[in-house]
């Protein structure tokens, strides 16, 4: 299968609630970034941060907003740009109601790597991401980014047989969905023990996301929601009724 082929994107920001609202029927949640209560869980990584720098927090606790009751937060400066330095960036992430992944210092040319593994902790126990069937694809909404940024997904099995989406593109804001079908490797997505989200940017990017879950089929909403944001607001011309 050709890549391009692989995800159907659909830049719905207006709608994209109500869009996920009338697939819910099927859908599984795996992260709403809700918790924890109160907030945040955080990874930083300081500047002047070497390659291969990294930070990690877990938090546990979590059930029912997030799949196993556990996230994993993995932070790592994977790359230093254009600089011939071998100190360079700073990154961050945060989880408060949704996730936040920002470089702080837009100076530094800096690449780094997020992962948000869902695994329960001692593994999901073969959950059915498929919901029987009905859910055949992932999506997660783009709140906000000022750059392009990459993502991968990858799942493990009970009998641990992986599947990877490979890196792929997210071009902007909006609901974002990625088919099962998409996805190379052996890994079974009826017994799952668990779910890695990878994030991957470049300073001076920042993003949020949110409502990492399972849906149906994605629907041929197209880009309808670009060319709703595209016509703006109406002009109201106000008649004052002033000389
Ligand atoms: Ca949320
Ligand atoms: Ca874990």
């Amino acid at each position: 299968m050709r890549l391009g082929n692989f995800m159907r994107t659909t830049a719905l920001a207006g709608a994209a609630f109500g869009a996920l609202g009338a697939g819910s029927a099927h859908a599984l949640l795996i992260d709403d970034f809700s918790k924890p209560d109160p907030g945040p869980q955080e990874v930083e990584l300081p500047s002047n941060s070497a390659v291969g720098t990294t930070d990690t927090n877990t938090a546990t606790g979590l059930s029912p907003n997030v799949i196993g009751g556990e996230r994993d937060l993995e932070l790592e400066i994977t790359n230093s740009g254009s600089s011939s330095s071998t100190t360079v960036g700073a990154a961050g992430a945060s989880v408060d109601d949704d996730l936040s992944f920002t470089f702080p210092t837009s100076a530094d040319p800096v690449e780094a790597t997020l992962k948000i593994t869902w695994d329960g902790g001692t593994g999901l126990g073969g959950v059915d991401i498929t919901e029987g069937g009905g859910a055949t694809a992932f999506s997660s909404e783009v709140i906000a980014t000022d750059a392009a940024f990459d993502f991968k997904l990858d799942v493990t099995d009970t009998s641990s047989n992986t599947s990877t989406s490979g890196f792929l593109n997210v071009p902007g804001i909006g609901m974002q969905t990625l088919s099962f079908g998409a996805f190379t490797g052996s890994a079974n997505f009826t017994s799952v023990d668990s779910i890695t989200l990878t994030l991957r940017g470049q300073s001076p990017a920042d993003f949020q996301i949110d409502n990492v879950q399972t849906v149906p089929v994605p629907a041929t909403l197209g880009l309808l929601g670009a060319g709703l944001i595209g016509l703006g607001v109406l002009s109201r011309r106000r008649s004052t009724g002033q000389a």
